[in-house]
């Protein structure tokens, strides 16, 4: 399977590591750790050469009770960023984002794909997409929006919550002839969603396979690792790792992360198990 982007067609017959540049002062895990574009370029440079596939850049933060950004400040915090990197060429840029205006810079500089936690329901950015004709797009589920979501969490079993709600939002950009090989989906793990409804969705995960695109899974350093091992933000790699792994085993095509090295090294056992069984 093939993730059609704006320069590269990723392939997917092996899982990809989407390395996380938060370029925030307040992201939950990392925030404030590279908001120079020096600091930002050095940690962009240091996920390639562990062996990032995308590089994921994101300069608002949508953690719980996130105050929402203005566009012009988002941009001025990303662009510098992604200009220099889309100019290295190397991997994909992928721009975390839900502001149609921001999409808009980003995709004029050359950006590879929209990942957006909103699944592009603001007004104008499905459009905006589909009228790119190239980019890819990631679409992820978000119960309620990051200022309410957890105050008031999803109720019961969320799949045939999240699976109705992706295959409407692919059915749209298809009637908007967005092509579906540049789609991928995403549970969105912690918008919205209890301990437990987050593992039954990794438990079930290869239930979204069932949308004809490729699934891709943001476990990395989030609070339902803390829940299970009692760990720290700053203390979940191990979690996280084992979370990526389990998502790719469970159909996950690429795995969003902070921590490249480390999900890299776990994949390529998983790989060498995988080939090994064929
Ligand atoms: N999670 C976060 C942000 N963007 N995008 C996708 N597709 N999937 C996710 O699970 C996802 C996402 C939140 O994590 P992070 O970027 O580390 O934190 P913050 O939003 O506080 O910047």
């Amino acid at each position: 399977m093939l993730w059609q982007t704006t320069r590269h067609a990723i392939d997917l017959s092996r899982p990809r590591v989407m390395g996380i540049v938060n370029l925030t002062p307040d992201s939950f895990s990392d925030g404030g750790r590279h908001d120079s574009v020096s600091s930002a370029l050095r940690h962009c440079e240091r996920l390639v050469d562990e062996g990032a596939d995308i590089l994921d850049l994101g300069a608002e933060s949508t953690r719980p009770g996130a105050p929402a950004l203005p566009a012009d400040e988002e941009l001025a915090r990303l662009l510098p960023v992604l200009r220099e990197v889309l100019a290295w060429g190397v991997v994909p840029v992928s721009v975390d984002t839900y502001k149609p205006a921001v999409m808009q810079a980003a995709l004029g500089l050359g950006a590879d794909i929209v990942n957006d936690v909103w699944a592009l329901r603001q007004p104008g950015a499905a459009e905006l997409v589909a009228a790119h004709g190239r980019c890819g797009v990631c679409l992820m589920h978000m119960h309620r929006d990051p200022q309410t979501m957890q105050a008031a969490p999803m109720e019961g079993d969320a799949l045939p919550t999240v699976l109705s709600f992706l295959k409407q939002r692919i059915e749209h950009l298809r009637w908007l002839s967005v092509d579906l090989n540049r789609i991928s989906v995403d549970p969105g793990i912690g918008f919205g969603k209890s301990v437990d409804q987050n593992f039954a969705l990794l438990a079930r995960q290869r239930e979204l396979l069932a949308l004809g695109v490729p699934v891709l899974a943001g476990w990395s350093r989030k609070s339902s690792l803390g829940a299970v091992t009692g760990q720290q933000v700053q203390d979940r790699l191990v979690p996280s790792v084992a979370a990526a792994v389990l998502a790719v085993e469970r159909g996950a095509s690429a795995v969003r992360v902070h921590d490249v090295a480390a999900t890299v090294q776990a994949l390529k056992v998983w790989q060498a198990m995988n080939l090994a069984d064929n």
